[in-house]
């Protein structure tokens, strides 16, 4: 593109997406209906551990409407869940997970029997004519508890330990003894649910030897292999469809027991089957997040200077190891050194089952809990060396030269510029006169506070090179497909293998395309989400669609330029080279009149006037695999305001300085960042998924569940860098998952800085009014 026309990546273009989602014309799972289809609804465990003694379906069968009732004994056929992913290396038990249980439950909400009928009211109230006898055994749900055990989730393991795994680099021990100071804290990260406004869905329609099957997922090209290789079933004969996904948020990149259980009874009825999850239901067996028990420690020298960073982690995996379980934390582990220079640092994780529903990806999965790690505990050793936080940050930083930068575990980072973010956000954030305001606010009883995150994450989830058999072992090529398709009229069609639901990239990749093919993004439709369409695909989590995918239809792209190129130097008997984008035309350098719109060149390309030798038709494929991953990074600032009386937080305001190298859409990026910061804030203010001692569910709804509304926050102030990544071409590193990975730790070190006048040093999350009050008590000596 030339100075002819401003490219459209860069410019925050207004989302293709959005007129059908907000004129209620987008197709979820819930608008699609075929004939002859039936409703499933499950029959779920009331008990967190039990023996399944007897189930008597007959009540249920003969309730109107009813066509079976499955129980996990007759799902003979079939395998158990995968457990597609794990940490290399090690060990990891994983005891079998059936769609249906087989002989006992090992948490509520897990489903014993489905039954199917004609009507969606009728089977959900025959599901409750199922008679289940259970013998209940005693639930663990303590981490901390269970990896002592008896008792045993899985009695066949004779442990709850599912893994151990360890990240280091350096000399820890040198490291603390080089230290003159060292903070030692223990550091919880409870854990949260995904909350996607869409609750999931199936329709599997199963005919003559073939499969489709739609689903509220991230992931359909994983599911289509799981569900070919679990069903017995070749690949070919599977399509899966994601049609409008209401986000996601991680809860929607599994393998789910509904999924393969609709597809099961499909092809065993004969006829289409749908189940849609009720929100309770989601509540309950959407997998979930976090939930680490952790312990922290950091040294340093008196000057600043950081020796060594050790963080051990006891994360809970609830009852089963779903499709990357036991890899999620290991992906904090990556990034434990977050934007410094640290000589020695170690991730030491144990991975332990508990009566609860399993935990796998939730947004940023295991990089929030990174970052809380790290920030927080910085923060702590900046109190206790009396040194300002910030200046202890810049000390350690990784300086710009450094990059591309190996940290003490072996990790690459690819670029950044850690003191340009600090820089621009204190260009945003006057700490003199927040300083002085903090005063006058105490002396009216207000506590005000301020804290930083400073962070850097890992994502752009790919290099085969490191994700497959050569790499770490985790067996998983991660690269991405690219199609790009001009039609008769000069149209674009771009298929993806990602599986966007909520990002935006239908605008983002139309951009990307734009700018390579001399036409406006209007014209540029970008396919998704279908396994029957385009080349084979990775999908979407990990922040890696645009890096990954952007950049597989950046170089597809150009591959269809290549021989637009050729086609008009034939056709204006120029040279190819001699021939370029110049705002909408393939024109001749230098004569801009001399051209041909991509349109006249497709014209061209159908028809056959192509040169000798060159095939006809416009349209290529790409697969594109990175060297590396991405390492996106940023600076956060938090204000918040707790009332004393009451422990009530209120988050006063919120500036962040994101960098995700080159912008393609710098609308899309806020939101992202507006969406990311809001998940960590619920986290650290209000969301908890709670259960009692015997494993009952105590948020099963959004009554009990707080997600935070626009009440409870203020206006955003955002600002961004660009250092662009060296990784692809597009120099574009991800941002999905930005927000919610740096802004649990801003929120908690800002409460921290509030309450130290009150004698309040150290809090863990959730930083609830009661928490929050409990601690000024304790502070003050008082009953809690
Ligand atoms: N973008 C950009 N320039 C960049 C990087 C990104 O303009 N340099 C834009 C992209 O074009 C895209 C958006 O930012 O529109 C996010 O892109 P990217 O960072 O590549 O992330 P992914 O598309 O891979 O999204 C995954 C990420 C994850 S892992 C979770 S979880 C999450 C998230 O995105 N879930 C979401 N954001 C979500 N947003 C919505 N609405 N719904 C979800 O479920």
């Amino acid at each position: 593109m030339t100075a002819t026309a401003e490219p459209h990546v860069g410019r925050s273009l207004r989302r293709k997406e959005d007129p059908r989602l907000i004129t209620g014309r987008a197709r979820y799972i819930d608008d699609i209906a075929l004939p002859g289809m039936l409703w499933a609804a499950l029959v779920r465990s009331p008990e967190a551990h039990a023996k399944i003694v007897s189930i008597d379906a007959s009540a249920a069968l003969e309730h109107e409407g009813v066509h079976a009732v499955f129980t996990g004994a007759d799902m003979t056929d079939g395998g158990p869940l995968p457990m597609a992913w794990a940490p290399p290396g090690v060990e990891v038990r994983n005891p079998e997970h059936w769609p249906l249980a087989k002989d006992s439950v090992k948490h509520v909400g897990d489903p014993v029997a489905v039954v199917l009928g004609d009507d969606r009211y009728g089977v959900v109230d025959a599901a409750e004519l199922v008679a289940v006898e259970y013998d209940p055994l005693t639930a663990v749900t303590d981490p901390e508890k269970a990896i002592e055990g008896p008792p045993f989730v899985h009695e066949e393991l004779g442990t709850n330990e599912v893994h151990r795994w360890t990240l280091s680099g350096g000399d820890l021990e040198q490291g603390f003894k080089e230290a003159e100071v060292i903070v030692d804290r223990r550091v919880i990260n409870h854990r949260t649910a995904g909350a996607a406004i869409e609750p999931r869905g199936v329709l599997a329609d199963y005919r003559a030897g073939s499969l489709t099957l739609w689903s509220a997922t991230q992931v359909p090209h994983f599911l289509r292999l799981f569900l070919a290789l679990l069903l017995g079933m070749g690949e070919d004969r599977v399509r899966v469809i994601a049609p409008e996904v209401g986000g996601g948020f991680g809860s929607k990149l599994q393998v789910y027991g509904e999924e393969v259980l609709a597809a099961w009874c499909s092809r065993k009825l004969g006829r289409p089957v749908k189940w849609i999850a009720t929100r309770s239901e989601e509540m309950m067996v959407c997998h979930q997040g976090r939930d680490h028990v952790g312990r922290a420690r950091m040294g340093a020298k008196r000057d600043g200077t950081i020796t060594a960073f050790h963080v051990e982690i006891l994360a809970d995996f609830g009852a089963y190891n779903m499709i990357l379980t036991p890899l999620i934390p290991s992906l904090g582990a990556f990034v434990m050194s977050g934007c410094y220079k640290i000589p020695a640092v170690q991730t030491d994780i144990v991975g332990v089952f508990t009566n609860k529903c399993p935990t796998d990806a939730i947004r940023g999965a295991g990089r929030p809990e990174a970052t809380h790690y790290i920030e927080v505990t910085l923060e702590q050793l900046a109190a206790e060396l009396g040194m300002d936080p910030l200046e202890l940050r810049r000390k350690n930083f990784i300086p710009r030269e450094d990059f591309p930068a190996e940290v003490a575990t072996g990790v690459i980072y690819d670029s950044g510029d850690y003191d340009k973010t600090l820089d621009r956000l204190l260009e945003h954030v006057d700490l003199t006169a927040f300083r002085r305001e903090r005063e006058e606010l105490r002396s009216k009883g207000v506590y005000r506070g301020i804290g930083f995150s400073t962070y850097t994450e890992i994502c752009g989830l790919a290099p085969s090179r490191i994700t497959g058999p050569d790499g770490v072992g985790v067996q998983a090529g991660l690269w991405e497909s690219a199609m790009v398709r001009v039609h008769n009229t000069g149209a674009v069609t771009v298929y993806t293998g990602t599986s966007p639901h909520g990002q935006g990239e239908e605008t983002a990749f139309a951009q990307i395309a734009a700018d390579r093919l001399g036409v406006d993004p209007s014209v540029v439709e970008v396919v998704h989400g279908d396994t029957g369409t385009g080349p084979e695909g990775r999908n979407t989590y990990g922040s890696r669609t645009t890096a990954v995918g952007g950049e597989a239809i950046a170089r597809c792209a150009i591959k269809v330029a290549d021989k637009a190129r050729a086609i008009v130097a034939h056709k204006l008997e120029a040279a190819p080279e001699d021939i370029e984008v110049q705002g909408d035309k393939f024109a001749v350098k230098g004569s801009p009149e001399k051209g041909m719109t991509l349109a006249d060149v497709a014209g061209a390309a159908y028809i056959g006037d192509v040169p000798e030798g060159m095939e006809p038709g416009l349209e290529e494929t790409t697969f594109y695999d990175p060297e590396n991953f991405t390492f996106p990074f940023g600076a956060h600032a938090c204000v918040v305001d707790v009332d004393p009386d009451t422990g009530k937080v209120k988050v006063i305001r919120y500036v962040a300085v994101d960098d995700c190298g080159k912008a393609i859409n710098p609308l899309l990026i806020d939101g992202q960042i507006h969406g990311g910061v809001v998940h960590a804030i619920g986290q650290a203010l209000y969301e908890r998924v709670a259960y009692d001692e015997d494993g009952q569910l105590q948020t099963g709804t959004f009554v009990d569940y707080a997600l935070p509304t626009a009440a409870e926050l203020p206006s955003f102030e955002l600002d961004r860098t660009e250092t662009p990544s060296p990784v692809n071409s597009l120099g574009a590193k991800g941002v999905g998952e930005a927000g919610t990975i740096a802004a649990s730790a801003a929120v908690t070190n800002a409460l921290i800085d509030a309450l130290r006048p009150l004698g309040v040093t150290y809090i863990n999350m959730p930083l609830t009014p009661m928490r929050v009050w409990g601690a000024i008590q304790e502070a003050k000596g008082g009953a809690q």
